[in-house]
Formats: structure tokens, sequence, C-alpha cells
């Protein structure tokens, strides 16, 4: 219960929800309103630390724009209808589609946010059986796809991802990661800036690898420019460097390595020599850096969306854990340590040490044959299946909390294919570039009518943790919660009908999962999300119980990383896989690509303190101040091209054109050229008033949605060349 500090004033503890910090807020509100928040400063994990998104809640809360009623569309207008009304709607559209055209014309595509969502995350696979469709999408094939894959086949379980243990790290080498901006990805580290300059004071390096020199790197020890999609060869010249100089120390882990050997004839080709020219970072550079992590006491690789969102994404995921293994810096202290999780960590059960690993490529998409990779089709192949007619066809679309429009390469495309379904649904809170494509939305809550509790970022933190966050506000009484939304919609599309009873469809479904369970114990947790995390810390490795974690204010701290292997690992062989089939076959085409330079001006991307993808831009907090969706230019190229500071620059890629504000800047090495996503909130029929007054551009209407790397799916957003021009 929120404690009280006055008569009126509430203090509120609430877990931030914007970003993968997860930091504890401290939402004070004032008869039914916020008035302030602030860090937490009880806060076990992020100890006060709070940015500009976490402030930005209020506004959330209190956006004119955020829908709290269904909205139907009829005659090409949204009329605000009632809960029944609106599922009523999606059963009388969906059912007789699925009954005419099977399950899998049905897609679902699911975003961003929902990995913030415990009650989205955890009822989403109840919906996705309930529809049997094999055509799953999701944002993870824009983002970490490749990351998950070289997890999942070195260490058996794809979100066994190791992260630096920077508290204790003496040396650490950041690739294609901005954690001072982004605030840290599949690395939960709420207050990086503090923890790097900890660091530094110690006496430990920070080495950022960028093509541009973001914040991160201004403020590290070393910034190396690289070429947009050249990590591959650089990451290839340093194993190859360890093997090529007797570098290598397993140390702990040699008993635990397989493919050592296959390894090292692998990396026989990539001397730094031949590197050099598709990095853009010299030879010695390259030998020195692999010098220098060889000779570190405590050292960190880490990888971040730079390296995931291109062509060889995956084998970048993989080299980078082959880095930290091979300098004996994987599972020790001040290295990349596997975090353990309080609950839902699949690597914390089943039988320790072994297990069946990770396949892919169960299934192909029906236009591309692209591989089914954690379940999921590549997002970039969603157009093409509403487009192409035939058997399996995709009739109808079910997004939840995704804006694929702006999000996806070549987004223009999916619009066009949206207006072609039969039927779509939205769960969103907004009337966005992808929602109004809908023809039902059914709007979630604001996230300070939530519970929250993280079910995938404790697998991801600094530090181990258990947290949990009630709701600061009550729900309005009719608005369900996201989970009930997706329980009737399962229930809908079973054919059980409108007039279900979701608290007897939730007991059934936890019946059915947890089975072993006393029905009695089941009956006392309650119902819903709160249940299913009671349940998963009661099972976790620490034994916790829902009701121990609410009362601890401020969380519960679980202490700093462990080693973890071989406990951790789940492959067939109870081995770290060092060097699985799947990604030595792609060497061969790095080879080729060392022969095939991408020329012209290359365009990366970037994000902004007070932008989060492309759905915050409505927020007055976020969205006042300077332009952001700025196109920066080295001041040597503009001169070359006709730029000037302030003026506009036409750029082109593949058929596409547009307009984007020139903003001058010596971050950017010469050649490449850089604009922030998410933006371009110009499209008629979105209803976000704010937004639209500086609307921006949409960057990726420039990408090439073919553009993937084949092993794990993941669209490629970083280095596409572009043609500049002054308009
Ligand atoms: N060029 C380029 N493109 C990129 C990236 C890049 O770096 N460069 N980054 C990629 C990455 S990493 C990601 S993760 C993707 C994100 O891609 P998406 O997930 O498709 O996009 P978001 O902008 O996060 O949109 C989230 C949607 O969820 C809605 N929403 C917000 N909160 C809630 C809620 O509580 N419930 C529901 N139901 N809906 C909600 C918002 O209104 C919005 O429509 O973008 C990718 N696109
Ligand atoms: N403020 C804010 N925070 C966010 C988000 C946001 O939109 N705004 N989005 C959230 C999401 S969904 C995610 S996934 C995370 C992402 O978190 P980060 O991975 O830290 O994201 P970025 O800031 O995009 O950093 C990627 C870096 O890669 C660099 N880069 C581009 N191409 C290459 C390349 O070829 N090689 C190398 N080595 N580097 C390259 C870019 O210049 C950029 O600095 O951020 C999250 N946090
Ligand atoms: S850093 Fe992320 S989690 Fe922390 S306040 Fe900002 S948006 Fe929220
Ligand atoms: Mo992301």
């Amino acid at each position: 219960m929120p404690s009280q500090t006055s008569i009126e004033t509430q203090s509120h503890y609430r877990i931030c929800p914007l970003c993968e910090a997860c930091c504890g807020l401290e939402v004070r509100t004032e008869a039914g309103r916020v008035i302030s928040i602030r860090g937490a400063g009880n806060d076990v994990f992020s100890h006060g630390f709070i940015c500009p998104k976490g402030v930005s809640l209020k506004d959330l809360h209190e956006d004119p724009d955020r829908l709290r009623k269904p909205l139907i569309k009829r005659n090409g207008e949204f009329v605000e209808a009632s809960w029944d009304e609106a599922f009523a709607e999606v059963e009388r559209r969906l059912l007789p589609l699925i009954a005419e055209h099977g399950n899998d014309a049905v897609a679902t595509v699911i975003g961003n946010p929902a990995a913030h969502k415990v009650g989205l995350l955890s009822y989403f696979p109840r919906l996705a059986k309930a529809l049997g469709t094999r055509n799953l999408f999701s944002a993870s094939t824009l983002d970490q796809m490749p990351k998950q894959l070289s997890a999942g086949l070195m260490f058996g379980h794809w979100l066994s991802i190791p992260v630096p243990d920077i508290e204790r790290c003496d040396l650490l080498l950041m690739l294609g990661a901005n954690p001072l901006v982004s605030n840290g990805s599949l690395w939960t580290v709420p207050d990086y800036r503090g923890k790097a300059r900890a660091m530094r004071e110690r006496g430990g390096r920070i080495i950022v690898v960028d093509p541009r020199r973001t914040e991160t790197a201004a403020q590290a020890d070393q910034h190396l420019p690289i070429k947009p999609g050249g990590d591959v060869f650089l990451l290839l010249g340093l194993v190859h460097t360890l093997f090529d100089e007797g570098l290598v120390r397993l140390g702990r882990l040699a008993e635990h390595v397989n493919g050592l050997e296959e390894l090292r004839s692998a990396m026989l080709p990539f001397a730094p020599e031949r590197m050099a020219a598709g990095c853009g970072i010299s030879a010695p550079a390259q030998r020195q850096l692999a010098r220098d992590l060889a000779a570190a006491g405590r050292a960190a690789v880490y990888g971040r969306i730079g390296t995931c969102t291109q062509r060889f994404g995956s084998l970048n995921s993989w080299l980078i854990d082959v880095l930290n293994v091979l300098t004996g810096h994987l599972d020790a202290e001040g290295g990349a340590m596997f975090p353990k999780a309080a609950a839902f960590a699949a690597n914390t059960h089943g039988k320790p040490g072994r297990g069946r690993g990770i396949s892919t490529g169960r299934r192909r998409s029906r236009v591309s044959g692209a591989p089914e990779v954690f379940g999921e089709f590549p997002i970039t192949c969603l157009a093409e299946e509403i487009e192409t007619p035939g058997a399996g066809q995709v009739k109808a679309v079910i997004c939840i909390a995704a804006n694929p429009v702006l999000s996806t390469p070549n987004g223009q495309r999916i619009a066009a294919a949206l207006d072609g379904l039969s039927f779509m649904l939205s769960l969103d809170i907004y009337v966005n570039e992808t929602s109004r494509h809908a023809d039902v939305i059914l709007p979630g809550l604001s996230p300070l009518e939530e519970a929250h509790f993280d079910v995938a970022f404790p697998q991801l933190s600094y530090r181990n943790h258990a947290r949990f966050s009630g709701p600061v506000f009550a729900k309005p009484a009719d608005h369900p919660e996201e989970w009930q939304t997706l329980l009737r919609l399962a229930a809908l599309v079973e054919g059980k009908g409108l007039n279900v009873d979701v608290k007897a469809l939730d007991d059934a479904e936890v019946q059915r999962i947890t089975g072993a369970q006393p029905a009695e114990l089941l009956a006392t947790l309650g119902s819903g999300p709160e249940r299913l995390i009671d349940l998963a810390l009661r099972s976790g490795p620490y034994g916790l119980t829902l009701a121990e974690v609410k009362a601890a204010a401020g969380g519960i701290d679980l202490g700093a990383l462990q080693p973890r292997i071989p406990e951790l690992l789940r492959t067939p062989s109870a081995c770290i896989e060092l060097a699985p089939a799947l990604l030595l076959a792609d060497l061969v085409h790095v080879e080729q690509a060392l022969q095939q330079p991408v020329e012209g001006m290359l365009l990366i991307g970037r994000r902004d303190m007070r932008s989060g993808n492309s759905w915050m831009h409505n927020l007055p907090v976020l969205a006042k101040g300077p332009q952001r969706c700025t196109l920066l230019v080295n001041p040597l190229d503009a001169t070359r091209l006709g730029l000037s500071d302030g003026g506009m620059a036409r750029l082109r890629a593949g058929g596409a054109e547009l307009l984007a504000p020139v903003q001058l800047s010596d971050e950017l090495m010469l050649g490449f050229i850089s604009l922030p996503h998410g933006w371009g909130h110009d499209l008629p029929g979105a209803r976000l008033k704010l937004a639209e007054q500086r609307p921006g551009v949409n960057m990726n209407a420039l990408l090439n949605d073919q553009m993937r790397d084949p092993l794990s799916g993941n669209a490629v957003l970083s280095g596409i060349a572009v043609e500049v021009a002054a308009a």
C-alpha cells in the first residue's frame, strides 16, 4: 500500500517500464494526480537513478490522446465502443476468417513494450496457442535475435546472455552500444554513467567501438571508429590474434568447452592484416586490442544493437562471447557474467548443466523461406506474407504493442499491406501510424494503473535482485487489464464465446501449466500475473514468495553476480559450444563481403535520451527542446555535398526519398551520416496531436526490407548506402 506522508500527499514505489534499466521510481500523488516523479532512493538496484523518460510517466498517464475506450472502425472512422461491443466485433470479423482460411491466416506482431509487461508476456502464449498460427512476428528481429541465437547455440538457452560485471571490471570493450543514452540493453544497468565513472576512477578502462563518437564514446578512454557493418572483420581479427599470438587462456572453463580446435582452424584465414580494410581499424590496433584483452585481469566484451542489426549480426554476437571465453573472462568476476534471476529464468530450471539446446528452422516462412528462429519469422517478412496470394496467406493481423509502420524497414510497404487485410486488431494505447489501420483497437492501461514485475530483465541485470511494484492508481472499473483481454481473446478464438468467466479460464490454465500445485495453494495466490509471479518466485533459485518481495521496501538485493558455469549450461554436450556449425558455415560469406565493400554514404541510426523508439513523441516533457530528428553530417562531407547546418538534405535509397534537416557534427567519421528512427508522425489518420507538430522523418522508409542476417532473421538497420544531396 502507498505510504501516507501527509494528509494528502502519497508516495508510491513504481518500477519504470520505459526502458531496460528498470529504475525504481517514487511517484508522489495528491488527490488522484501525480505531483512529482523522482528516482526512488531506497531502490536496492537503481539507487535513485532516473532519466527524463521516467518523469514522462506523468505525461503518459495524463495524455489526452491515450486511449481509454475501445475503438471500432465504422465506415472508415473510429468510434468509441464498450468492451463487450469490441469483443463482439472481433468475434464477428475474425472467426469466419479463421474458419475459411485456417489458423495461419492470422499473424501476430508483438512490439517492444510487451517485454516490459508481465501481463502481455505471460498471457500472450495463451492467445498464440488458441490461434495455432505459424505466423508469429515481433520486434525481436529488429533488435536482439542474433544475440539470442548465439547465446542459445553456445550456452543452450536463448536468454543465457552474459553481461559485464561492471562494478569489478578493469577493461570494458563495448561495440555498437550507447548506454549513456539508451540506458543499456541486454544489460540492465541503471546509471551506467555513474558506474562507468566509478570504474574509471578505480583505474579501469573503457573502449568504445562505434562509427560515431557517441556520448558513451566521448566519456570513455578510447573511441575506435568503425566502418558500419564492419564489426565481423574486427572481431575475427581479434580472435585470430589470440590464437596467432598464443594468447588463449581458458582458465577454469578449459574443461567446459567444446570445439576449440575447430574454432582455431576456422579463424586461420582472418588475420587482422586482411580484416583492416573491412572494418577501418588498422591491423596493429586490432592486435593491440587483442593483447590488452588477454592481459587484463578482469575484462568484458559487450556488444549491443549496433552489432546485431547487421548482415553478420549472429557472427558478431557469437565472436563477442568467443572473445570472452578465450581470454578467460567469461563467467569470471569482473568479466562477462550470467545473472541468476529470482523468477522465470529457464537457465535456473531443469537438470543443471545439460539440456536440449536450441534449434532453428523447424518451419520456413511461406514466401521467402526464412527459417523460424525462437518460434518466429523475421518481421521483415510480414508484408510479403500479407501481399502474396495462395494457401496460408495472412488475412488478419493482431498487433500487440507494436508500431511496425515506423519501426520496420520499408514500413510504408507494411502500411499498404495492412490496408489489404480482411481484419486487423490492435492492442495499443494510441491511434498511431500502425493502429490507424486496425478495425478494432483494445487499449491497455496507463503504466501507473498496473502492477509491475520484470520477467526478462533480471535475467540480464548487472546485479541480482527481486522487485515488484503495485499500481499507483486504481484502474477504471470497466477497463480490463491486458492479461484479461488476452484471455478473453483466446477464449473467443477457441469458440467459447463472449460470456466467459475470465477468472475460471485463468484458474484452469494455471492448473494446467503448474500441474502438481495443489488447488488450495493456487486459490490463495489470487489470480492473473501476480499468481504466476508468486509461483515463479517460489520455484525459483532463491525460494522467495511474492509477499516477501512486496514487503521489502525498494526490493530485495540478491547480491553480486556469481560464476554459474557449468550449472547454467543447457547444451546437449554439457559444454560451451565454441564452434556451432550454423555459425561456421556463414564464414564463407564474410570472405565474399570482404571482396565487395559497400560504397557510398553509409547511414546509421541513433537514439536520444528524450525519445523511446516510435511512441513517446507525444509526451510534452520529452517533446520539448530542440528538434531531434536531424541528419548528422561531418562538416567536411557537408561542404563536399553542398549541405549546410540547418539546411535540408534529400536522402534517396531503394526508390524511397525523404528530406531531413542537416546538423553538422564532427562526431561522425567521413562517409557516415546518422538519422534517428521512430519518427515520421505525419501519416493521415494517426491521433498524436503533439507528435504531429514536429513529425520528423521515418529513416526506416529508406531501408531495404530484404536485407537480413539470414541466420537469425534480424533486419539490417545500419550501414545502408544512401544518396545525399542538398534539397
Ligand atoms: N532504423 C531503426 N529501426 C529500429 C531500431 C533502430 O535502432 N533503427 N530499433 C528497433 C528496436 S531495438 C525495437 S525494440 C523496435 C521497436 O519496435 P516496435 O515495438 O514496433 O515499436 P515501438 O516504437 O516500441 O512501439 C510500441 C507500440 O506499443 C504501444 N504501447 C505502448 N505502451 C503500451 C502498453 O502498455 N500496451 C499496449 N498494448 N501498447 C502499448 C505504442 O503506442 C506503440 O504503438 O524498433 C526497431 N526499429
Ligand atoms: N533514450 C532511449 N533509450 C532507449 C531506446 C530509445 O529509443 N531511446 N530504445 C530502447 C531499445 S528498444 C533498445 S533495443 C536499446 C538499444 O540500446 P543500445 O544498443 O545502447 O542502442 P543505441 O543507442 O542505438 O546504440 C547503438 C550504437 O551502435 C552504433 N552503430 C551503428 N552501426 C554500427 C556498426 O555497424 N558497428 C558498431 N560497432 N556500432 C554501430 C550506433 O552509432 C549507436 O551508437 O535502447 C533502449 N533504450
Ligand atoms: S533510465 Fe529507463 S527505466 Fe530508468 S527512468 Fe529512464 S526510461 Fe525509466
Ligand atoms: Mo529494442
